[in-house]
């Protein structure tokens, strides 16, 4: 599009598409060389939009995610267990506390973005739309759903974009030790009595496809995915990851002596990976647009939080503003 600007005093009219072309180049040339993108730094639009969408939808996932488990805080079987599970939980909060400032560095505001959540409008991660009947599940969470979410993490502390990139390095740090905890309580359990190793292995067998599933739909469908790389906001795609964490898994589970729910799945002494059975992708689609076992549940019960905080909101904004007027008067 060729734009002539309203004051340019008569010169040459301004070819803002050229000069958008150059500037994308530019950025690009950057990214390329591992440069990090910093806020106030000049960035296609799309790309700001990609990351907006991404760790927002991280941060929602982060502060769903604390429902599941939180479910079992009253209910943990020992004082230290509920000790750790309270402090996992408060961890969770902490990493969306980091994502929604990351966000905020793009230019939207926390209230924009739980706002959306709210009303059903942003995703967050399919997997905490699965219900934890059982202790167990805790356990599973610990070990499944955070070992997926260190192995998605861990490129994402190298993200072209610096305020997201930085916010990994210390969530993946803490994501580490909520994948032990979870893999002690399944230990704990499949070396407990027979009961308790079924306990486990049904906790493993509902847990094991969402959790294969929290990587995203194949890299054949995934619309995001190939410019993301170029950007370097992903470094590698759903299946590659995908496929890291079935290898790191299975030898855990089968370490646990708990088998994975896959018939179909086997080494493969060629490419040196396991093999797994092909993924119901009807159930994540599904679970996506609103129709999981807990969608409504988590949903309303974030609605609910969300309003009975509406008075420590309040009271941390008076007490900010007061501090900026003592401040302004000290000042004057
Ligand atoms: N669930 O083009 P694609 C945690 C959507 S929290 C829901 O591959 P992309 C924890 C995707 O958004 C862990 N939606 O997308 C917390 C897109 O839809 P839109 C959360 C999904 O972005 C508490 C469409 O499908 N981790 O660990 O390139 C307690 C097409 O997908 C999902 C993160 O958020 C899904 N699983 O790649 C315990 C990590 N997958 O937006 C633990 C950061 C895909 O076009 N995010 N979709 O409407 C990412 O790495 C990437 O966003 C994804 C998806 C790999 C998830």
């Amino acid at each position: 599009m060729y734009t002539q600007s309203l004051d340019n005093h008569g010169q040459a009219p301004v070819d803002t598409a050229a000069e958008d072309a150059q500037r994308c180049a530019q950025f690009q040339g950057r990214v390329d060389l591992d440069e990090r993108i910093e806020p106030k730094d000049w960035m296609p639009d799309a790309y700001r939009q990609t990351l907006i969408r991404q760790i927002s939808q991280h941060a929602h996932s982060e502060i769903v995610g604390m429902l599941p488990e939180g479910n079992w805080i009253t209910r943990a079987p020992s004082l230290r267990r509920k000790a750790v599970l309270i402090a996992k939980v408060q961890d969770e909060g902490g990493h969306g506390a980091y994502l929604y400032s990351a966000a905020e560095t793009l230019g939207v505001s926390r209230d924009e973005l739980l706002e959306q959540l709210l009303s059903g409008a942003a995703k967050y991660s399919s997997i905490f739309n699965y219900p934890t009947p059982t202790w167990a599940d805790v356990g599973a969470i610990g070990w499944l759903v955070d070992g997926a979410a260190i192995v998605n993490q861990i490129p994402l502390c190298r993200c072209s974009y610096g305020p997201y990139a930085r916010a990994m390095v210390r969530v993946c740090k803490e994501e580490s030790f909520h994948q032990r905890q979870g893999f002690e309580i399944m230990l704990a359990l499949a070396r407990g009595t027979a009961a308790q190793k079924q306990m486990a292995q049904d906790s493993l067998n509902r847990w094991w496809w969402p959790s294969l599933m929290m990587f995203g739909p194949n890299d054949a469908d995934s619309k995001h995915s190939a410019q993301s790389m170029r950007w370097k906001i992903k470094r590698f795609s759903n299946d590659e990851l995908r496929q890291r964490f079935i290898d790191a898994t299975v030898p855990q589970a089968q370490f646990l002596g708990l088998s994975v729910p896959d018939p179909k799945l086997r080494w493969d002494e060629q490419t040196g990976h396991f093999e797994a059975g092909p993924i119901d992708w009807n159930e994540f689609f599904d679970v996506i647009k609103g129709n999981g076992p807990c969608n409504r549940e988590r949903l309303e019960a974030r609605r609910d939080a969300h309003a009975k905080g509406a008075w420590v909101r309040e009271a941390a904004t008076a007490y900010a503003l007061k501090h900026r007027a003592d401040g302004l008067t000290r000042a004057a």
